[in-house]
Parts: structure tokens; sequence; C-alpha cells
């Protein structure tokens, strides 16, 4: 599986300003600190989203990370942290990505999904400066990179998830005023012949979809809307608006690899590599 790896950069004057708290703590606590006089010090440091839409990255309206993960910062260059699942760091240590030569993996710390909640991220394309990272309790550990970014005009399980944080920020540990509602409603991107030009939005009405827990449903939307998106989906948005999604995906995708905003991400074929540390 080829995924597109987008860079979804922490804003740290952002950061440092909020004196916003998740579960009694500041938010980024540990990362901000580690950042202005740690080992993440004169860092850029991006979570890295796994993706097969790269042509949705104009709808981005938060990144998700899981409650349950712990991530791994990752030495990248000189001048650069990458956040992703420690299994997605062999793969991209394999594969060059991390530190040269090939294979070798420098972690700077850990950081688990709750001491990103709340953090400020600047996603590539994105219409907002800045969005928010978010917790999703269906993230897969052995999957991409644990890194999910949000695209609720045309991912039901984003648009879904969104609507459960709106519902019960309390119970999710979020401020909704603050990190969801000034992002929603979703706006249209791509437009389909069945699903109109908010797919997601109809499609979790039509496969009732009513939390994220609903998986079979959520599965049916979203194969539903695959199907269509990618064959006869057209562009509403942005640069390649009027051009059918097959021949805007790959434009989209070289245009944010060679802006430094993406980079290319191999995932092996039908083996999922289970052991983690
Ligand atoms: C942006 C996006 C926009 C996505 C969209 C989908 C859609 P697949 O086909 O099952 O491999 N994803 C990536 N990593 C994970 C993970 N670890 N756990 C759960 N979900 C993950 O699905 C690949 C898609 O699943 C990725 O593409 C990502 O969300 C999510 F409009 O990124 B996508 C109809 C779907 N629309």
């Amino acid at each position: 599986q080829e995924y597109t790896g987008i860079k979804i950069r922490i804003l740290f004057d952002k950061l440092a300003e909020s004196d916003d708290q998740v579960k009694g703590a500041r938010v980024g606590a540990k990362i901000l600190e580690a950042h202005q006089s740690g080992a993440l010090k004169g860092r850029e440091v991006s979570l890295i989203a796994a993706t097969l839409r790269p042509e949705t990255m104009y709808g981005q309206t938060n990144c998700f990370v899981s409650p349950e993960i712990t991530y791994g910062v990752y030495e990248v260059g000189d001048n650069e942290a990458w956040i992703v699942s420690k299994r997605a760091a062999r793969n991209m240590a394999f594969q060059a990505l991390l530190k040269k030569p090939r294979g070798v993996i420098n972690k700077i710390m850990d950081v688990g999904g709750w001491d990103l909640v709340g953090v400020p991220v600047k996603a590539p394309l994105a219409r907002f400066d800045a969005v928010y990272l978010l917790p999703m309790e269906g993230i897969l550990e052995a999957k991409g990179t644990g890194v999910v970014t949000s695209v609720p005009s045309d991912s039901p399980d984003d648009y879904i998830t969104l609507m459960d944080l709106a519902k019960k920020p309390a119970f999710y540990h979020v401020d909704a005023e603050k990190w969801v509602k000034p992002f929603l409603p979703p706006l249209p991107l791509i437009r389909l012949p069945t699903w109109g030009d908010v797919g997601a939005v109809k499609a979790v009405e039509h496969f009732k979809v009513k939390s994220q827990k609903d998986k079979k449903e959520l599965a049916e939307a979203k194969d539903a809307l695959y199907k269509e998106g990618f064959y006869q989906g057209v562009m509403i948005y942005g640069p390649y608006s009027g051009k059918p999604v097959q021949e805007a995906k790959p434009l989209v995708r070289a245009d944010m690899i060679n802006a430094g905003d993406a980079i290319v991400y191999c995932e092996p074929e039908g083996r999922v590599v289970s052991r983690s540390g």
C-alpha cells in the first residue's frame, strides 16, 4: 500500500500562548517543554498523517490521534522530528525516510495521544491557518502511521467523530467551542453523482450512522463513497476544480511533495507487523 504522508506541523508559538487544558493538564505541555528547552529545541516537529486521498486535503478541519497509542518522536535530518507510531517508524527507517543511513532510528521521546489533544497545527492546503489535534477512538495502531488527518466532507468516519465530539465534549475531554465548531459545517470539495457535494454527510444519514461506535454502518458508508469518489468524483474546489478526482489526485500529491509538505510512505503488503516497542 502506497500512502501519501502529510506533514502536519505543530505551531509552537500558538501553543505557548494558550492556557487550554485537557484532563486537568496544560495542552501539549510535554512537547512544548521539550521544544522550548529540551530535546526538540530548534527542530520543526510534525505529525505524519497517512492518506490515500491527497486530493481531499483542501477540506482538512483537524487531525486525529488515538488516546490509546503511545507515539514516538523521531529524529529526521538535523532540523526536523516526526511523530508517528513505533511500527511506522520502523517502516520509515527502512525506506530511508528518517535519520540516514537506512535503518537507523533515533527516538527522541514518547508522547501519548492525550499529550497531543488540543495542540494547534498547520495542515497543508487546508483553508485554515491553524487546526487542532483531536481524539478518535477507532484509529488502528497497525495501519498507516496511527495519525489520521480529517476531512469531514468526504470521510464518514471523520464527520461522525466530529459530531460525537461536538455533542459530548466533556466525555471526550475536548473544548468543542474552540477546536471543533469553528471548522464546521464541512464545505463542498468533490461532487459525486449519488452522494452530492458533501458526500460524507449524506452517507452518514443514509446508512444511519449514529456515532463513531457504529463500525458496520461506517464501513458501508466509506465503501459507498470510495467507489464513487475515485471513478466519478469531480473536484469543485481548489486549483484543479472541474477535473475528475482521478486526474487531480496525482497532481495534488505532486504539488505537496514538491512543496515539502508530503512524503511517500509505503506499507508492506498484506503483512501487519504487530510487535510494538
Ligand atoms: C483522508 C481521507 C479523506 C481519508 C477522505 C478517507 C476519505 P483504507 O482504504 O481502509 O486503507 N486512516 C489512515 N490510517 C488509519 C488508521 N491507522 N486507522 C484508521 N483509519 C486510518 O483507508 C485509508 C484511509 O483511512 C485514509 O485516508 C485515512 O483517512 C484513514 F475523504 O485520509 B483518509 C471514504 C473515505 N474518505
